[in-house]
């Protein structure tokens, strides 16, 4: 048994561990409630996927180590079901790329970007951004707007996971290059970015990282060929397949039988 009472033996342990994460970051202040209804619709899409990473997933995320690590400002974005799901690896994946840590929240109030940014300090941040709120993306209402000036207002790289559509937008229309972990293919924030990653972002970021260290005595010219050898079209059309199709789906994994726990 786990700090979360569910055997490890459960079919679905993983998937029940991630929504005890959640809920425990809602109760501690961390995530909103929407961030409960995002895991849901997260769930589902992952069910849909065989709750594994694709191949394509896997090439979209060598390709987003392969940005980070190019970036001349890379900058890790962290909402609050991000900070309850992945604190540690988020550290370690900034740490590893040399980028920012910017709490940037949708449903954004004070007391949860202190929540979130002491969250991340506990695992080990030792800057976390986002709480000077000095400066605007255009073209968003006033909350969902603020970022920092010397932080995600001067990136050129940004990891987003888990994006409003809109924001999604309003980042790229910036210029900069837009990393997006979405479990759903079809959302306008993986449309939008120049990587999407349709993956769960438990699996996305640890093996971001991976990547990374992979990756870490590689030349620039070595990681532009893997960046400018990315479709984003072919992957979020080799995600949308599996989910359609069902070739990667819990049926095919259990070899015919679906789970229905
Ligand atoms: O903490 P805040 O205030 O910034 O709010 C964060 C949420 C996620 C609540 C907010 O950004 C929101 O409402 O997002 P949406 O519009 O519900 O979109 C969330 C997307 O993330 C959906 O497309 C989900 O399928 C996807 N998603 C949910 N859980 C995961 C996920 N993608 C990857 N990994 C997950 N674990």
């Amino acid at each position: 048994m786990t700090d979360v009472e569910v055997p490890e033996s459960h079919p679905r342990y993983d998937s029940l561990r991630t929504r005890h994460r959640i809920e425990a970051g809602v109760e501690n202040g961390i995530t909103s409630k929407q961030g409960l209804i995002a895991e849901g619709r997260g769930e589902a899409f992952d069910y849909l996927l065989g709750e594994r990473t694709l191949p394509s997933a896997d090439a979209a995320e060598r390709v987003a180590a392969a940005h980070l690590l190019l970036a001349r400002h890379p900058v890790v974005s962290v909402n609050g079901n991000v900070a309850a799901l992945v604190p540690d690896e988020v550290v370690e994946l900034a740490t590893v790329v040399g980028a920012d840590l910017e709490v940037n929240l949708f449903n954004r109030t004070d007391e949860r970007m202190r929540a979130i940014a002491n969250h991340l300090r506990d695992h080990g941040a030792e800057e976390v951004k986002g709480l000077a709120g000095d400066a605007r993306i255009p073209g968003l209402d006033h909350a969902r707007a603020a970022v920092d000036a010397d932080g995600i207002a001067d990136a050129d790289v940004v990891l987003v996971p888990l994006e409003d559509g809109d924001r999604a937008e309003a980042l790229s229309a910036l210029g900069k290059t837009e990393i997006v972990v979405d479990l759903n293919p079809l959302s306008r924030s993986a449309e939008t970015a120049a990587v999407p990653i349709v993956d769960n972002i438990v699996r996305a970021v640890p093996n971001i990282t991976a990547h990374a260290r992979d990756l870490a005595e590689a030349s620039p010219a070595e990681l532009e060929a893997i960046v400018n050898g990315f479709d984003p079209e072919a992957a979020l059309r080799a995600a949308e397949m599996a989910i359609r199709e069902g070739r990667s789906g819990p049926r095919a994994a259990t070899d015919g039988h679906a789970k229905h726990d």
